[in-house]
């Protein structure tokens, strides 16, 4: 059986005794506490987590009782990993001097209210799940003594994300939603108004006031979350980020993230590893985050001996140099301490802290959850365990802390009883406008946006982007990259993807129009195609073009992102849910990896305003196409993101030239309202001259769903595409000097354009046939989407599919083998027997 604790237990050495003590054995003695004494000190109410013997604190003696006072107490702090002097003296100067004042009183009462509100929960709806907070209630007045240190220093706005427990006490006791709302969750008074969407009440979001003693207003925002454990962190992350950036100047002040953990979610979960990487970097900091885990020493069944290899599950936060205040979760004034320090350090060093508040966990997982049976003896001390609120009352001697609570119960009675007169908030869908204005892959004329930008605006946009300062030594590469995209924006060469996406952003920011862009090597570009950023080769300044745009333009940020998908995704979703008006996007190096951040694209980017009424104009540039690389730098699954598409959560497209990339990136900054977008990306076509385009075609009215043939007015039959494959069939029918065959692109997959397909199909004749060509397998790509829906419009034309076989991995490894089978795809398009069956 696994040690509940982890950790063997060590010897111990015989006691030292300092006999006569001088500055330097002070020095040694308190040294060795400051980074040993978090071994040995009291932090678990139940006694479960034993402290460990560590021989180099067998010191005996006036020093040693000193220091092991301010060591071993309820507090132990783990900061010698933190290596800057100041830092640590920061920390020891405040744990070997007096607490500072703390509100027990207030503390009393919240740890009451906190209590309380669960055990009616527990009466009112036994049987429900609610993942009561009971164990570590303390988190309440900790929250409380946080928001009391930042709105002191100037905190307007606490972002906070958490998971499932003690969520809906957060929202009544943090949030300050009225008790109210919380119950008439449970009475579920309105399911109709969210058949098939919505979310349960434990994930939703909640925004709310909160006072504080020194009479700061602080707005709460509690980010809606997924059940998929530490998933919300980055996206809390970026949210703050945005607003920060919004604030300007003293942005990191005024918005302070707060995140609680689980225990075995933070010993195990690797978004949050990931998360905790951006700390300090420009592109992701947000001037320090407040980490909470709430430790009740479990997870669901799994003990801590399961759990991690360490003995701590915060043992992870010291990659960095970010100290953990463990705190034993009943003793009430060491957790207003440990608020207070953590709180006073983020604000001095702009810094991670990490609180690690140790309690227990009353109930089972859930309340409707039995624990007796996996830990019988831990569940027989927790019965016999008073709650907080009593053993705290009991220590300040309080008189009257039973009629208080008595009091405090009645409110919450009275609120529960009042909670079936609650209806339910009107979601999106009930409300006029911009929704509305979009339905089905079209939107009302009068919200049609305008994405076409003039020859002359072009130009200038273009002299910026191709200029830089007189003395700056530029990269021979880069100077005739320059030289030939100065000819591109001006007509005399046609136009690539690079130039087009610079053209895109620099229209863009100059029309006012933030832009902030993160993934791995984005600012040079995976394929060398953006170079966002130009670097001097004598001195390595940089020189960035889209910053010089011109003098009121917005802000142009592009930055190389960590080597993590599922945390920078998460991160630019919640960028792009506080600053609307920006246009967010994150670029996968290859499409491939961006089913690493599967869940955060299956939790957030495409169900978000299907549960909680939240829009996002995030973007994802997913380099998609096969070309030979072998099966992981082909596909970016189209498939899937397809899957997921519905009651149009999102666009998903695949521009095949430069100008309708251009068209698309503006379309989604400028439209009035916000969806996620996807866009497969092109790898070899992104310099090809097939997926160039005129300039003039930046000077087009908008971006087209569908990219028709206007080579041919009749035809026998349509080859229909999406990306690099329509290239290649259009090279093939030259070859083959074929002028019969039409071959039509589907630049937007979803919403299906089915206006604008059978206006082409219309147009092309009613003798013909429909063959879908992809270069995916099978049992991959738009196939499984398109073939229903071309029948749906197909009248009486027959539809065929010409696909690789289906495929367990995404593509061949050979080279070779490759080039054979998209020789057979072509030929097979042009064949007249295409196979019709859809695997
Ligand atoms: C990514 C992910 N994996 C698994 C789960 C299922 N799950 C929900 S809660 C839980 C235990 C969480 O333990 P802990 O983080 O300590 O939080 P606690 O419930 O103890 O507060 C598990 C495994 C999940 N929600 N998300
Ligand atoms: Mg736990």
């Amino acid at each position: 059986m696994a040690p509940r604790n982890g950790k063997p237990q060590l010897t111990t050495s015989t006691a030292e005794v300092i006999e006569a003590p001088n500055d330097s054995d002070r020095e040694r003695v308190f040294d060795l506490f400051r980074r040993w004494g978090y071994l040995q000190a009291d932090l678990d109410p139940l006694g479960f987590l034993k402290p460990v013997a560590v021989p180099e604190l067998e010191i005996s003696g006036d020093l040693a009782r000193q220091a092991r006072s301010y060591y071993c107490g309820s507090i132990g702090v783990e900061f010698a990993h933190v290596a800057d002097l100041e830092r640590r003296r920061w920390i020891q100067e405040r744990m070997e001097s007096e607490p500072a004042a703390i509100d027990q009183d207030r503390a009393l009462d919240l740890l009451t209210r906190a209590e309380l509100f669960e055990h009616v929960l527990q009466q009112r709806y036994l049987g429900t799940k609610r993942f009561s907070l009971e164990g570590v209630t303390a988190l309440i007045p900790l929250v409380d003594e946080i928001l009391e240190g930042a709105g002191k220093r100037g905190a307007v706005e606490l972002v906070m994300g958490m998971s499932h427990r003690g969520r809906l006490n957060v929202i009544v006791h943090v949030a300050r939603r009225p008790a109210e709302e919380v119950f008439a969750g449970f009475e579920d008074v309105d399911p109709r108004s969210v058949l098939g969407s919505g979310d349960v009440k434990y994930h939703m979001g909640a925004t709310g006031e909160y006072a504080t003693r020194s009479g700061a207003r602080i707005h709460i925002h509690l980010v809606s979350n997924p059940s998929h454990l530490e998933a919300v962190d980055p996206v809390t992350e970026g949210r703050t980020r945005a607003k920060q950036d919004r604030a300007g100047e003293d942005g990191k002040n005024k918005f302070l993230p707060l995140i609680v953990h689980g225990d075995a979610a933070f010993a195990g979960q690797g978004i949050w590893a990931e998360t905790l990487n951006y700390a300090d970097l420009r592109a992701y900091t947000v001037g320090g985050t407040v980490h909470v885990i709430a430790n009740n020493l479990i997870g669901f069944t799994t003990v801590p001996g399961e759990l991690q290899s360490s003995r701590f599950a915060s043992d992870l936060a010291k990659r960095q140099a970010v100290p953990i205040f463990h705190v034993n979760g009943e003793d009430v004034d060491a957790v207003l301490r440990v608020a207070q320090l953590a709180i006073e350090y983020r604000y001095t060093f702009s810094s991670d802290v990490v609180i690690d508040l140790i309690g227990y966990r009353r109930h089972g997982h859930s309340e409707v959850d039995d624990p007796t049976i996996t830990q019988p003896l831990l569940y027989k001390a927790i019965k016999d365990h008073p709650p907080l609120w009593q053993i705290y009352g009991e220590d300040l001697d309080v008189e009257d802390a039973d009629a208080r609570a008595a009091k405090i119960r009645e409110e919450l009675e009275a609120a529960q009883k009042n909670a079936s007169g609650i209806t339910k908030k009107p979601t999106l869908r009930d409300l006029p406008g911009y929704w509305n204005a979009y339905k089905g892959g079209r939107y009302r004329p009068e919200y049609a946006v305008h994405t076409g930008v003039s020859a002359e605006e072009l130009e200038q946009v273009t002299e910026r982007l191709t200029t830089y300062p007189a003395d700056f030594h530029i990269h021979p590469k880069l100077k005739k990259l320059l030289e030939q995209r100065a000819e591109m924006g001006t007509g005399k060469r046609p136009v690539d993807f690079g130039m087009a996406e610079a053209l895109a952003f620099g229209t863009l920011v100059k029309q006012g129009v933030r832009i902030r862009m993160s993934g791995q090597d984005s600012r040079r570009g995976t394929f060398n195609q953006r170079h966002s950023v130009l670097v001097d080769v004598k001195n390595e300044q940089e020189y960035i073009p889209l910053e010089h745009i011109a003098d009121d333009q917005a802000p142009c940020e592009i930055y190389n992102s960590t080597l993590s998908e599922a945390g920078i995704l998460g991160y630019e979703y919640g960028y792009s849910r506080d600053y609307p008006e920006a246009l967010v996007l994150w670029e996968a190096q290859f499409g491939d990896f961006a089913n690493v951040a599967q869940a955060v694209i299956d939790q957030f980017v495409s169900a978000g305003e299907d549960k909680w009424n939240l829009l996002s104009g995030v973007v994802l540039l997913l380099p998609h196409g096969y070309e030979g690389q072998g099966p992981e730098h082909s596909s970016a699954r189209i498939e899937r993101f397809l899957q997921l598409a519905a009651r149009d959560n999102f666009q998903i497209c695949q521009p095949s030239n430069a100008a309708q990339y251009f068209h698309l990136l503006r379309q989604q900054a400028l439209r009035p309202w916000r969806k996620p977008l996807v866009v497969f990306t092109p790898k070899s076509m992104l310099r090809h001259p097939d997926a160039s385009s005129p300039i003039e075609d930046f000077s087009r009215p908008d971006f087209l769903n569908v990219l028709p043939d206007h080579e041919i007015s009749e035809a026998r039959r349509i080859l229909l595409s999406t990306g690099k494959i329509g290239h290649e069939l259009r090279v093939e029918r030259k070859k083959r000097k074929d002028s019969s065959t039409a071959i039509v692109f589907v630049e937007q997959l979803y919403p299906f354009p089915e206006a604008e397909l059978s206006a082409e199909f219309e147009r092309l004749g009613s003798t013909n046939e429909i063959v879908w060509v992809q270069e995916e397998p099978a049992n991959m790509g738009a196939l499984f989407y398109m073939l229903p829906r071309l029948r749906r419009i197909a009248g009486e034309r027959s539809v065929l599919s010409v696909k690789r076989s289906a495929s367990a991995s995404p593509a061949t490894g050979s080279a070779k083998a490759h080039e054979m089978e998209q020789k057979t795809l072509l030929t097979l398009a042009f064949s007249t027997t295409p196979t019709s069956s859809d695997h």
